[in-house]
C-alpha cells in the first residue's frame, strides 16, 4: 500500500502510487483527502472566483472541448476585447455578490503585446477594487509573464488539461511542452499558478492519474488546481461523448487533494450538470474553491444564490481572506469580511 501521510507535500509521485490512491475504498479515500485538507485549511471555507470572458470566440486553436475554437460551428457570437469599464463593472458586481477573485479569460493562442497592455490596465483596475486577480490568455513569453507580475496580477491560469499520452487526441495546435514552458515562465515571474485539467473527455482512468501526477510533480504545486468536468457543447468534437461516472469524478478530486494538499482544489466547470449531492461529496473530498456567478466563459453555471444556499445548508461559508492573498498597495481588507480568526 502507498505510504499516505495526509498533508505532506511531495513532488516525486510514481504512477503506481497514484493508481493505489484511486483504488482505495471510497470511505478511506474521502477520509484521507479530508484529513490532508484539514492540515492546511479550515474545512468550512470555500473560495469564490468569478469568471468573465473578456474576449470571446474565433480562437485559432483546435482544443476539441472548446466552443470558442474558430474551427467548430457552435453558434457562438464572437466579440473583440471588452472595454475596461465593462470589465470593471462586472468585477464590482462579483465583489458585491461575495467573490474574492475575479478571473478574466481570453480566447487567444497567445496575447499580442498591444492586447496585453490593455489586459494589464484591467488587472490594475480590478485589483484596486480589493479583489484577487487571475487571467488566462494562452501561451506567454517570459517577458509577458513578468509584465503581468509587475502589474500586480495574482494568478495566471494555464491548464495541462489531460495526460501527455491523451493530449494529442484533444489538441494539435500546441504541445504539452508548450504548456509546461508557459507554466515555467509564470512561476519564474513570481505569479501564483492556477493549473488543472478536464475530465470526462473520453480519457482512460490512467490518463486522470497521469494528469494529477504531472501537476503534483511540477517544481511547485500550483496554488490553485481547477478540475473541470467537460461541458459538452454542440458542434465541438467531444459533444455526445460518454460522461465520466460521478463517483469517478469525486475520486479524481480526492486524489488531487491528497497529492496537492496545500493547494486550492477547485470544482470548476461542469457543476450545473451535477447534483448538489455530488457537489457535496466533492466538498468532503477537499474541494475548497468554485466558480461563482451565473456564467462561466460562454456556458452557464449554477445561480449564485443557489450556491450560497448550498454552502449554508452544509454549514460551510465563503472564504473571506484567501490564503495566498497579497492586497494591492493601499487597499484595505474589506471591512464586511472579518478575518477568519475573528469569525471562528
Ligand atoms: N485560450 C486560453 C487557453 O486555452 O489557454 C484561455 C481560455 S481557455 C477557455 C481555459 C480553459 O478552460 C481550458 O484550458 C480548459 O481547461 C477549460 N475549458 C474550455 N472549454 C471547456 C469545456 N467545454 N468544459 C470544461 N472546461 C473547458
Ligand atoms: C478553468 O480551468 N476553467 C475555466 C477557467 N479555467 C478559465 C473555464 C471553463 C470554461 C467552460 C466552458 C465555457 O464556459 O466556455
Ligand atoms: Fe482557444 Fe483556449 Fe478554447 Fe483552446 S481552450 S480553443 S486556446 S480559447
Amino acid at each position: 500500500m502507498t505510504d499516505v501521510r495526509p498533508g505532506a507535500l511531495r513532488h516525486d509521485w510514481r504512477l503506481d502510487e497514484v493508481h493505489a490512491l484511486f483504488a482505495l475504498d471510497l470511505p478511506s479515500l474521502i477520509h484521507t483527502a479530508q484529513s490532508a485538507h484539514r492540515e492546511h485549511f479550515d474545512a468550512r471555507d470555500v473560495q469564490l472566483s468569478t469568471l468573465l470572458s473578456i474576449k470571446t470566440g474565433a480562437c485559432p486553436e483546435d482544443c476539441a472541448y472548446c466552443p470558442q475554437s474558430v474551427r467548430f460551428e457552435t453558434g457562438l457570437d464572437r466579440e473583440t476585447l471588452l472595454p475596461k469599464s465593462h470589465v470593471l463593472d462586472a468585477a464590482k458586481r462579483a465583489k458585491a455578490a461575495g467573490a474574492t477573485r475575479f478571473c478574466m479569460g481570453a480566447a487567444w493562442r497567445s496575447p499580442k503585446d498591444r492586447d496585453l497592455a490593455q489586459v494589464i490596465d484591467m488587472v490594475e483596475a480590478v485589483k484596486a477594487e480589493g479583489l484577487e486577480t487571475c487571467v488566462t490568455l494562452g501561451m506567454l513569453k517570459a517577458r509577458q509573464a513578468q509584465a503581468l507580475a509587475d502589474a500586480g496580477l495574482d494568478y495566471y491560469n494555464h491548464n495541462l488539461d489531460t495526460s501527455p499520452e491523451y493530449y494529442e487526441q484533444i489538441i494539435s495546435t500546441r504541445t504539452y511542452q508548450d504548456r509546461l514552458d508557459t507554466l515555467g515562465h509564470v512561476r519564474e515571474a513570481g505569479l501564483k499558478v492556477c493549473c488543472g485539467g478536464i475530465v470526462g473527455m473520453g480519457e482512460q482512468p490512467t490518463d486522470r492519474a497521469e494528469m494529477l501526477r504531472q501537476l503534483a510533480n511540477l517544481p511547485e504545486h500550483p496554488q490553485s488546481v481547477p478540475i473541470n468536468n467537460l461541458v459538452q457543447v454542440e458542434g465541438t468534437p467531444l459533444a455526445g461523448i460518454d460522461p465520466i461516472d460521478e463517483i469517478d469524478f469525486v475520486r479524481t478530486i480526492a486524489v488531487a487533494k491528497i497529492m496537492m494538499p496545500a493547494s486550492y482544489v477547485r470544482l470548476a466547470a461542469g457543476r450545473e450538470e451535477m447534483s448538489e449531492a455530488t457537489q457535496t461529496l466533492c466538498f468532503l473530498a477537499g474541494v475548497n474553491s468554485i466558480f461563482y456567478g451565473d456564467e462561466l466563459l460562454t456556458t452557464s453555471n449554477p445561480a449564485h444564490k443557489a450556491d450560497l444556499a448550498l454552502l449554508e445548508r452544509l454549514g460551510m461559508r465563503p472564504e473571506s481572506t484567501p490564503k495566498y492573498t497579497d492586497l494591492a498597495p493601499g487597499v484595505a481588507p474589506d471591512p464586511e469580511h472579518a478575518p477568519q480568526a475573528e469569525r471562528a
